[in-house]
């Protein structure tokens, strides 16, 4: 058949053209409002086959946003952003809020440069009330936002959506603690799936799983879905008046929420949408604070992400089919981490290993399976991790605090008060340092040379490569005479092979790679690769007397402010110094001739040279921290500013 003759064929045209898509009719939440009900699962499942699609090309949360399909619609149903507001925790799960909320054109643009950013984010979009990316903060900024719209006598909803792992965080029960006495209308949705990232731990997941596995919540639980099912079409007043009914008849009694003040229901089925649609429509008519706790599964509609709801919590590109995803051509920093120290703890019965809630994504997976006794993840707790760490170390442990670096920001106060002003010998691993790549502002690991290396007592450090970081690891195992942290990036390192036996380092020496005269690059752990590069660069261009430091340390000792890699330090620092705030000056080329013989240099023949080579030095020494946005870029274009000559 020609094409002409398929065009005359009403059946074949037809079959030829794809239906459109309901989700492609969601411009904005009116339009969930506006479809039936009975249209809401065809809707389900498209989003589910968007964000199937989309990240397997971009990366990206998976299984959470596949557990909160339905619980999203029915958000959107039942309540009016940017009116109301939805507060979520981490907000990892916000991806089919953005769907909903006019970026489903943009969707594929997903923590891609210039795209939408992988978690909420007040300036993308009006809808997004609250921007986060660290666990724990969704209850008490909502609170904040309830007791604003109460002083000003509005009568919006405020509703928190946070996982089951949020109740692991400190400050959610900090929130929860103040929720009773400072407002009256507050809706917390506990979307419970047992899961954080890995499984999730402790008394309050015990806890929760106690109370779904009750029998009388299993029997209840069923007479609920029949009575919605049976008063479906009834006025909202009369239905919402018999949820209330149905729903308290699932309350069980002595629930941890009820004694906060906050009034429990559930547990429910949070994939049912119309059961979830009555019951936000009777919760929204409550005038006290009330949880709604809810069971979802993580993954929901994607085998592969069903089956390993870790590796899918959050990932890269994989193929659609199987969910395979790309190896890594060597092995991660983590990867090395969780091996070498469970190696370390064969011979040091003393060496411990803590994480917040990261095995894998610290990988500490290894450590715990070799030395499941001496492993502890303690949960989104990483002030407490650090406090126990802390514990540990007064009992003549050699414990080892594994934290991605944004999420250290948390403990701060732990790195002065507890461990610096004690000395005790807490061995901090920040990975993920420097830039985390798609994730996005709120996990780069930007801050922490600058948020330790004013306090006294700790010794800081960074590998140039695979091989110096198991150095390092093994003297940090050795170091006996305080703090001691080591900061490393995300994914692979140069791939150097590493040697079969570790070796100690002197702390705070630095290694001269190669000596010269008019140039010193200095490389700050794995910058050092930069460092070489900039140095061929230069001497591409004829300038070889240059010599080449790999910076290892950074050390403060009682108070000192010197820096350990000694001979260059001054130097550096004030040429760094000349560097940054040449930025802001038109005239560069005057004003590094001036600095340059203020330290004691001739006037240099080339100054930008002198200037740019200093710079890698510039970012270690660096004190006014860039603004956030644009740090990546200041770095970046330091480097580039070298290497393109
Ligand atoms: C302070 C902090 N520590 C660690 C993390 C890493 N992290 C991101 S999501 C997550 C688990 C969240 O689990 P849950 O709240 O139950 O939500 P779910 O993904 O299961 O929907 C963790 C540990 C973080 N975002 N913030």
């Amino acid at each position: 058949m020609t094409k002409s003759d398929s065009s005359k064929n009403p059946q074949t045209s037809k079959a030829a053209v794809a239906p459109r898509r309901l989700l492609d009719g969601i411009r904005s939440p009116a339009d969930i409002k506006a479809l039936s009900e009975q249209d809401l699962p065809q809707l389900a499942q498209e989003v589910r086959d968007e964000l199937i699609k989309v990240l397997s090309q971009t990366g990206g949360h998976l299984g959470p946003n596949l557990g909160v399909v339905e619980l999203t619609i029915a958000l959107h149903r039942v309540f009016n952003t940017p009116l109301d507001r939805f507060v979520m925790d981490v907000s990892h799960q916000g991806y089919v809020h953005k769907m909903f909320t006019g970026r489903l054109d943009r969707f594929h643009t997903m923590r891609q440069f210039g795209g939408l950013n992988g978690f909420l984010l007040r300036t993308e979009s009006e809808h997004d009330c609250y921007g986060a990316g660290h666990a724990g903060t969704a209850l008490s900024a909502a609170l904040g936002m309830a007791v604003g719209r109460d002083l000003r006598g509005s009568d919006e909803h405020i509703v928190v959506v946070a996982g089951d792992a949020a109740f692991t965080c400190g400050i959610s029960y900090e929130a929860l603690n103040n929720v009773k006495a400072h407002t009256k209308r507050f809706i917390v949705v506990l979307n419970d799936n047992e899961w954080s990232i890995a499984k999730n731990v402790g008394a309050i997941a015990n806890y929760l799983n106690t109370i779904v596995a009750s029998p009388t919540f299993a029997h209840l639980h069923e007479k609920a879905r029949n009575f919605v099912q049976a008063i479906a079409g009834k006025s909202v007043a009369d239905f919402a008046h018999k949820v209330e009914e149905s729903v308290k008849g699932l309350l069980v009694p002595s629930v941890i929420f009820e004694e906060l003040g906050l009034r429990y229901y559930g547990p429910i089925d949070g994939h049912d949408i119309p059961l979830l649609i009555r019951t936000f429509e009777f919760l929204k008519t409550q005038e006290e604070p009330v949880l709604l706790h809810i069971l979802t599964q993580k993954g929901k509609g994607y085998a592969p992400a069903l089956k390993q709801p870790d590796k899918f919590h959050g990932l890269g590109k994989y193929k659609i089919e199987s969910g395979e995803t790309a190896p890594t051509p060597t092995p991660t920093y983590s990867e090395i981490i969780g091996k070498t120290l469970a190696k370390f703890a064969e011979a040091n019965q003393k060496l411990v290993a803590i994480t917040a809630a990261m095995p894998s994504g610290t990988g500490l997976s290894h450590f715990a399976k070799a030395h499941p006794t001496r492993y502890f993840d303690v949960g989104i707790a990483e002030e407490h991790a650090t406090l126990f760490a802390c514990g540990l170390a007064t009992q003549g442990l050699t414990p080892f605090l594994t934290i991605y670096s944004t999420f250290f920001q948390r403990a701060y106060d732990m790195a002065i008060h507890d461990i610096a002003i004690q000395k005790l010998n807490v061995r901090l691993c920040m990975d993920r340092a420097g830039l985390s790549g798609d994730d996005g502002p709120t996990h780069h690991g930007l801050f922490d040379i600058g948020y330790l290396r004013h306090i006294p007592n700790w010794v800081h450090m960074q590998p140039k490569n695979e091989d110096e970081f198991v150095d390092m690891l093994w003297t940090m195992a050795h170091y006996n005479s305080g703090p001691i942290a080591i900061r490393y990036p995300r994914g692979s390192g140069t791939g150097a092979k590493i040697k079969p036996e570790p070796r100690l380092l002197e702390i705070g020496k630095a290694e001269v790679v190669q000596h010269g005269r008019d140039v010193a690059i200095f490389g700050l752990g794995n910058m050092f690769e930069v460092a070489e590069e900039a140095a061929r660069k230069l001497e591409e261009k004829g300038i070889s007397r240059r010599s080449c430091v790999a910076q290892r340390f950074r050390v403060r000792r009682d108070g000192t402010s010197a820096l350990a890699n000694d001979q260059y330090s001054g130097g550096s620092r004030r040429l760094a110094g000349s560097f940054y705030r040449a930025r802001r000056r038109p005239n560069l080329a005057q004003e590094t001739r001036h600095h340059s013989r203020r330290i004691g240099g001739k006037s240099p023949p080339a100054p930008a040279q002198k200037i740019q080579s200093a710079s890698i030095g510039g970012l270690i020494e660096k004190r006014r921290a860039p603004s956030f946005p644009k740090a990546p870029f200041i770095f970046s274009m330091a480097i580039s500013r070298i290497l393109s000559g």
